[in-house]
């Protein structure tokens, strides 16, 4: 990749240098509502707190990608790596030309001033993380009164966590006082039935909270079997797009840090939309209107 320093685990997979063209073509205007920019790690250094290095992924990058596989606009989420250092995404966002809106990290004592200059870039939310090996949550009291801040702001928050995690983290997020993304449906175990008890607790969050989103994302991630087709995570997206239609968001997860399994062509993962999303109607939903409703209205 040309960087200097060393990522960290050595045996980090770099992203994919050229993904296949999908033979899926999204709507016009489909927006790519989950991906990352890494670095450059010369020009942007990664936090001090971070529990991995990652290779550089740069907005260049991720515009090209964004050209290839056929797509119109980007939701940037600020990584762990970069802790709550929100410049490199505030970088990409001001290169954007109004193309990219962001999710950033923030901390308790962020000021109305640096609210202000992120809104003014183009985020649009801030992300709780609660996997545990990414960070160090932040205390509940703290994720409180952030929630209120940003509330005024007319920002959203994301959430991620895994699926185990949800029982005690349910009456937290319930009570959450704007509207709630979960990441990557909440990571359910996917080798576990998506009519069975794990993830119908999902399904219950995502009914009795209609203030609830989720992202159809990352079965590169869940799925027990591999790259060619992800099957096994087709009946739980499906479920949601399904049942939620005009709540779920799409995205690569480009450039896709610790995955251990496999390097994910993001061409196959477009072609993965089809799967989980069956109708015309449906596609453009999830690719279209969700995602312009909720970062560019
Ligand atoms: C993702 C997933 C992961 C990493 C992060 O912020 C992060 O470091 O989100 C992961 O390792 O599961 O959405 O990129």
């Amino acid at each position: 990749m040309g960087q200097d320093f060393p990522m960290d685990p050595p045996d980090w997979r770099v992203w994919h240098p050229s993904p296949t063209k999908p033979t899926f073509v999204p709507p016009k205007g489909a927006v790519d509502a989950h991906c990352h920019v890494f670095g450059p790690g010369d020009v942007f250094p990664f936090a001090e707190t971070r529990k991995y290095t990652p290779c550089d992924a740069s907005k260049n990058q991720l515009w090209a990608l964004r050209e290839h596989i056929g797509f119109s606009k980007n939701v940037i989420v600020q990584a762990t790596c970069h802790g709550a250092d929100n410049r490199a995404l505030v970088d990409a966002l001001n290169n954007s030309n109004n193309t990219a809106r962001g999710v950033a990290t923030v901390k308790r004592d962020i000021t109305d001033n640096e609210l202000q200059e992120l809104d003014k870039a183009g985020v649009r939310g801030v992300r709780f993380n609660f996997v545990k090996r990414l960070v160090d949550a932040l205390p509940t009291d703290d994720l409180v009164e952030i929630a209120e801040r940003i509330k005024s702001f007319g920002w959203h928050i994301v959430i991620y966590f895994e699926a185990p995690e949800l029982p005690e983290l349910y009456d937290f997020f319930s009570n959450l006082p704007t509207t709630v993304v979960v990441d990557h449906m909440g990571r359910p175990d996917v080798s576990k039935s998506a009519d069975g008890p794990e993830f119908g607790l999902f399904m219950k969050l995502m009914t009795e909270n209609e203030n609830f989103w989720t992202k159809v994302t990352c079965p590169d991630r869940l799925s027990n079997d591999g790259p060619h087709g992800y099957s096994d995570v087709v009946p739980f997206a499906k479920k949601l797009v399904d049942t939620f239609s005009d709540r779920v968001l799409w995205g690569t997860d480009w450039p896709h840090p610790n995955l251990k399994s496999h390097t994910p062509d993001d061409g196959h993962l477009v072609d993965f939309i089809p799967k989980i999303a069956t109708t015309v109607e449906l596609q453009y939903k999830l690719l279209v209107d969700n995602p312009m409703n909720l970062y560019w209205s």
